[in-house]
């Protein structure tokens, strides 16, 4: 069998040409037994991933392996097992032996060894020995409460609590976030529809607009990617004019929570004006902006449209948690309550900043990544979600659109419904 020649891509990417995704023409036959072969850039953002995965039994094992090492503090080997899913994720068919994927990026020996166990034997032995262990179900069980990462998690085992149960009857001291989250634990662990995101969204953009005319506000994260589910809704907030978002998020919070629309909020302030090192370089991308991590409590009324405005939080809550309404089909999971509860994230963005923002909230986190290195490794640049800086001109790259981005970074441009690695 013949190696792959990749030198297309290579040679493009030294160039900072843009690289034809998943370039057909490419695709080689090799050895004796004609396997197709299939050949793929090795950056998820020179590949156009679609949410057609036709590989969703190798991709669901390697995510859980990504996620059992993220869970353990081994990031490095969680990001090698996302790279690995996200490569299978772009592949036009299924994967029916290894052979094809010789040649490929980013699949190291212990994730082929993973995906070969599952194509000969049916299922791979680390993935299901991990599945039934207590230590990962017990860390999964915990970090989905929300307000619980990881470390928390660690401690808590180390104290011999593997359960919510345990938990409750533990006397640990939760903080609020844990507390509401323990609270709303079945409701937040439904995905979260499309129809119910739109619904959610109808009433941000109410309050976003009761507080300032003309701010607007945009759906980010999964649904804009169009998934059909999510564990979360996201939206970020701007208005056309520069500075007017000052001061918005409290006001945007004050007016849900006087509606009765918010089980739990925690705000956080930007930090992006008091920078002195300029918004680039910031310790971690995702921190700078003026944030509301949120419960909402959607009522079932509102998913229908048929939501009354001009309520008082008494009204709505009445609404929300006793409405005798009788002719909806299935019942909330959470027995005869008339709402739900839901996780939303609200982001505010100065206009000058709300392409970048746009584009590092989109997702999908393994594609936010990969440009990220991209522009660092290949284009000596630094992006964030609040701006592109680059190192040999110096400067940063003002952009009013995701498009100028890509152009920036010398990438094709992939749409949000292609970005789903
Ligand atoms: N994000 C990122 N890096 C992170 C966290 C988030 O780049 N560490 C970006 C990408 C997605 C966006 O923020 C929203 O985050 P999530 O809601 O966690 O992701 P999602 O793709 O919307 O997933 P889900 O559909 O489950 O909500
Ligand atoms: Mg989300």
């Amino acid at each position: 069998a013949q190696p792959l020649d990749i030198s297309w891509f290579t040679e493009s990417m030294r160039a900072g040409r843009p690289v034809e995704i998943l370039d057909r023409h490419k695709v080689q036959q090799i050895d004796e037994a004609e396997v197709v072969a299939f050949s793929v850039p090795s950056y998820a953002c020179l590949r156009r991933t679609t949410l057609d995965n036709h590989n969703p039994v190798l991709t669901d094992a390697l995510s859980l392996l990504a996620e059992n090492a993220e869970l353990s503090d081994e990031d490095g080997r969680g990001v090698a097992f996302r790279r690995a899913a996200a490569v299978l994720k772009a592949l036009p068919e299924p994967v029916t032996g290894v052979t094809q994927l010789r040649g490929l990026p980013c699949l190291g020996g212990h994730s082929l060894r993973v995906i070969r166990d599952i194509l000969e034997n049916g299922a791979s032995s680390e993935v299901e020995f991990t599945k039934q262990s207590e230590r990962f179900k017990a860390l999964k069980v915990l970090t989905d409460i929300f307000g619980v990462g990881a470390k928390t998690a660690e401690r808590w085992i180390r104290d011999g609590i593997h359960s919510l149960h345990q938990l409750q009857e533990s006397g640990q001291t939760l903080n609020r976030a844990q507390q509401a989250g323990l609270e709303h634990y079945d409701d937040l662990k439904q995905p979260v529809t499309k129809a119910e995101a739109d619904a959610i969204g109808e009433i941000v953009e109410e309050a976003v607009v009761s507080v300032l005319p003309g701010a607007q506000i945009t759906l980010i994260g999964g649904f804009r990617r169009g998934k059909l589910t999510g564990h979360d809704v996201d939206f970020l907030i701007t208005h056309p004019e520069e500075g007017r978002e000052v001061g918005l998020m409290p006001k945007v919070v004050s007016w849900l929570e006087s509606q009765g629309f918010l089980l739990y909020q925690k705000t956080t302030r930007n930090s992006y004006l008091e920078a002195k090192d300029g918004p680039a370089r910031p310790a971690s991308n995702m921190d700078r902006f003026e944030r509301c991590f949120s419960i909402f409590k959607l009522a079932d009324a509102e998913k229908r449209g048929t939501k009354q405005t001009e309520n008082t939080p008494e009204d709505t809550c009445r609404l929300a948690a006793h409405s005798q309404v009788t002719d909806e089909g299935p019942k909330p999971a959470s027995g005869h309550r008339r709402w739900r509860a839901v996780r939303v994230d609200l982001v505010v963005s100065p206009i000058s900043q709300f392409a970048f923002a746009l584009l590092g909230w989109t997702g999908s986190k393994l594609f936010e990544r990969e440009l990220r290195r991209w522009a660092g490794h290949e284009k000596a640049m630094s992006l964030s979600s609040h701006a592109l800086y680059d190192n040999k001109q110096g400067r940063y790259l003002k952009a009013t659109s995701e498009e100028e981005i890509f152009t920036y970074l010398g990438l094709e441009y992939i749409p949000p419904s292609e970005r789903n690695a």
